[in-house]
Order: C-alpha cells, then structure tokens, then sequence
C-alpha cells in the first residue's frame, strides 16, 4: 500500500478529549473517529488491526472445536422475560421498539438467545457437548463511557456459550476455555493473567476475568507475583493436562477488585511477593450451570430417559478493546510498537525523498514490489516530506519495521530497523528473513 493512498487522518496535536496513551494514539493516527458518547467509526488502519485480532481470536476458538455462528444484534425482549434479566439488566440495555410496538433489544450479550436456539432442536444427551461462538457488535448503554474504546457503548465482542450434560463435562469446556484465551492473548503479544472474579448480571459462581497489567487499567488487581511466571507452553489441550493448567494457576492468589480480602492476601502471599496494582479486563469466563436452562426450560433426554436441563457456560473477549489494550500495554517512550500478529503491515519503507533526486523514491518502489513478491504487506510512504517529520509519523504509526532509503544504503543494503533497537545494514533475503522469523 503507498501512505500516499491510504486514508490515515493524522494529526500533529494531541486530541484534548483524550485521557490515556491509547484513546490518544488512535485519535491522533486516525484509526478511530467518534460518531457520538462511546459510539466510534473504525478507519482503514483501526478496522485492520481489529480485523488481524478478530482472526487471532477466531482461530483459537476452532482450535478448541468450537463452531463459528452469527446471531443478530437485535434481539426480541420476549426471551429475556423468561430468563428474568428483561428488568434486571438496568438502564444498560437499549431498548427499543418496533412499528408494531413489539419491545426489542440491541443485545448486551446472548445467552437468552442461544439457549433459545439450542432448546429448539437438541433434544437428546447424544448432541452433546457443544460450544458455539459468533463474533458481533453488543450495545450497552454505560453510565460513563470513556477512554475511547476501552469502554464505550458500542463494542465488538466474541462470545462463546457451551452446553454440556453435567458438570464434570462442562469443566473439561470450561478448561478448554481458559486455555485458548490464555493461547489468544500470547499470540497478541499479552501476558494475561486470569483472576478469580465476580459474575455480575451473566451469573453463576464460578468465573474468570483475564487481565492484562497497564497503569491505565481500570481494574484493581491483587495478585502473587509467582503466577506471572506459568509459561503455557507446557500445557495441552488434553483433560488432565488442562485441569493441571487451572490448577498451577489456583495455587497462587490472583483476584480483582470485588473478590479481594485483605486478611487472605497477607495469609496467602509473602509481602515482598505482593503486587497491588492496575489491570485491563482483556476477557471474562462464567460457569453458571442451569441458571439459564432452568428459566428457559431447556433440556435434553439422558440415557436413562430422564429430563435434565443442560449445564452452560459463556465466554467472552473484548475485540475493539484489545486493539487499545495492546496500545497501552505496548508503548513506549511515546512510541507505539504493535506485535508482528496484529501490525496493521508487517514492514514500512521510508525513503527520504528530494525533489530533484527521485533515486530513493526509484529505489523504493523497486524493494517494495520485491517484498510483496514475497507475500509480505508493504506499506510505502511515498509522501514528499522533511524526513524527520516522517520518522515522527511512523513512531506514532508503530509499525513494528522500517527500512530507511537515504543516504546510508547502497545498491543492494538498506538500512534496517527494528523498532526500539539500533538500525543494521541488511540486503533483501536477510531483511525478509528478519521480518518472516
Ligand atoms: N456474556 C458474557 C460472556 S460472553 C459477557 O458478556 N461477559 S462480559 O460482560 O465480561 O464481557 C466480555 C468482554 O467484553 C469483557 O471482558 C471486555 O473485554 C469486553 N467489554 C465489556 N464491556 C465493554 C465495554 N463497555 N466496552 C468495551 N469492551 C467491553
């Protein structure tokens, strides 16, 4: 893509309305424009990142079988009514209603939903388990929206929801669960941490929220500092290497807010292993059993012939909020750095352009069509502009390599540098070998 193409509005003030790095940052390089309170547009380069973290997150799901499905954002309010959440969830649902005055909902989440499909034609214990997963635009009318998309009223959100036939099967999901988004959040670049939390207006008594350490966060987290050094990579997706994972994680105190006690965190964790500290909710697991099943009389037939109302958990990850929450968890030094998985394009060339020389621009343009040959996505800045006006644009930008054309490079080396480490002369092989590895 040439910069000269690309519709990336930025601008050189720092938006006044912007409290943290990561509302600035996306206002500032035009990834983001607010259309009202908590309610935003995403742009060319916004929508790109989302895009990469949305299929990072897809691909996980699958990996742990569970079925990609879309449901609407718009949901009848006759559900909730038999689940009993119509007058519960407060002033956060948007309602609304249609022209023949039936009352209907922009959908805060989807269990009432799903459980009304999946009671509608599974009948028998033999379809069972199932964990389905859509990926959709929720609406919840928060009292303070803020920080630009960390929490607005309008969010894309994957949400997962499982039916099992009793609770030791809905564990094994549960675990499933807990460890592709452990799996989600490292591909990200993240260590996220899970922690013991409330379940609000989802329910149930069993729930994990996953957390993310920025100064930014808005969740306050206690925690062992010893939890911060499992390394997933010795678990499997296997039944008793998975309860492991949950287990090694339990051993340490790790909690937010609403479950801390003071008197057990003094018991639990040595004071030099203390960290009280800051956190972003990056995703949030429940188990609630037949809270919903029961209300909505979903059930199946076991093999005995008895009825028993399937066991269900839900699952959900905040998509447009990863893209700030990567942003806060990953600058520095006013410069952004996104991980290789989710940069918005795997290499930026900078030129220094004259106007009575095009040699650079030549240059350029020549490594640039050799690097998309080899299946990389190129971003050109082709503008003529005073090159360290254009250094500052591309440290805002993030992109997490450049290769500068100017008066260092020769014939076949090019300048080379990794953002946040020292530049290195590098020829086309070496520099697809360095960004590709
Ligand atoms: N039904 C459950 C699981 S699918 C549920 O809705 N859980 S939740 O309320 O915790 O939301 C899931 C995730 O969505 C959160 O972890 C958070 O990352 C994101 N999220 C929630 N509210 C907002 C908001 N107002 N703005 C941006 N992201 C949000």
């Amino acid at each position: 893509m040439l910069l000269s193409k690309l519709f990336v509005p930025i601008t050189k003030d720092l938006p006044s309305e912007a409290k943290i790095k990561s509302h600035q940052l996306m206002l500032q390089t035009g990834m983001i424009r607010q259309s009202s309170a908590g309610i935003y547009s995403w742009l060319p380069l916004g929508y790109k990142v989302m895009k990469k973290i949305e299929n990072i997150v897809r691909e996980e799901q699958n990996n742990i079988g569970a079925q990609e499905m879309l449901m609407p954002t718009i949901q009848s309010a006759d559900i909730w009514k038999e689940s009993g959440r119509y007058d519960d969830y407060g002033e956060e649902m948007l309602r609304i209603s249609d022209r023949q005055k039936r009352e209907m909902l922009y959908g805060p989440t989807n269990e009432e939903q799903i459980t009304e499909i999946f009671r509608s034609s599974v009948k028998s214990y033999k379809l069972l388990p199932q964990i389905f997963y859509h990926i959709q635009w929720k609406f919840r009318d928060e009292l303070r929206p803020r920080f630009g998309v960390m929490r607005c009223r309008e969010f894309y959100m994957k949400d997962a929801y499982s039916f099992d036939l009793n609770e030791s099967g809905a564990t094994l999901t549960y675990n499933k669960m807990f460890y592709a988004y452990l799996k989600t959040f490292q591909r990200l670049g993240l260590k996220s941490i899970p922690m013991k939390a409330e379940t609000g207006p989802i329910g149930g008594d069993l729930s994990h929220e996953f957390i993310i350490l920025a100064e930014t966060g808005e969740s306050k987290i206690y925690a062992d500092k010893k939890v911060f050094d499992i390394s997933i990579d010795r678990y499997k997706d296997e039944k008793a290497s998975l309860e492991k994972m949950k287990n090694d994680f339990s051993k340490y105190y790790a909690v937010t807010d609403d479950k801390y006690k003071s008197t057990e965190f003094d018991k639990n964790v040595k004071k030099e292993n203390q960290i009280e500290t800051k956190g972003i909710e990056v995703g949030h697991i429940f188990y609630f059993g037949d809270k919903y099943s029961k209300s909505m009389n979903c059930s199946v037939d076991t093999k005995e012939g008895k009825k028993i109302f399937v066991k269900m958990g839900s699952y959900g990850i905040g998509v447009s909020r990863l893209v700030a929450a990567i942003i806060e968890a990953k600058y520095k030094d006013n410069k952004m750095k996104w991980p290789k998985s989710v940069s918005p394009y795997d290499v930026v060339i900078i030129p220094s352009i004259n106007k009575n020389d095009s040699t650079n621009l030549t240059k350029a343009k020549k490594l640039y069509e050799e690097l998309k040959k080899n299946s990389l996505d190129v971003l050109l800045d082709d503008i003529d502009e005073n090159i360290s006006n254009k250094f500052k644009k591309h440290d805002l930008l993030g992109i997490p390599f450049q290769i500068i054309i100017g008066s260092k490079s020769s014939k076949d080396l090019f300048e080379f540098k990794e953002v946040n480490f020292e530049s290195k002369m590098l020829d086309l092989n070496q520099i697809i070998k360095q960004i590709k590895n």
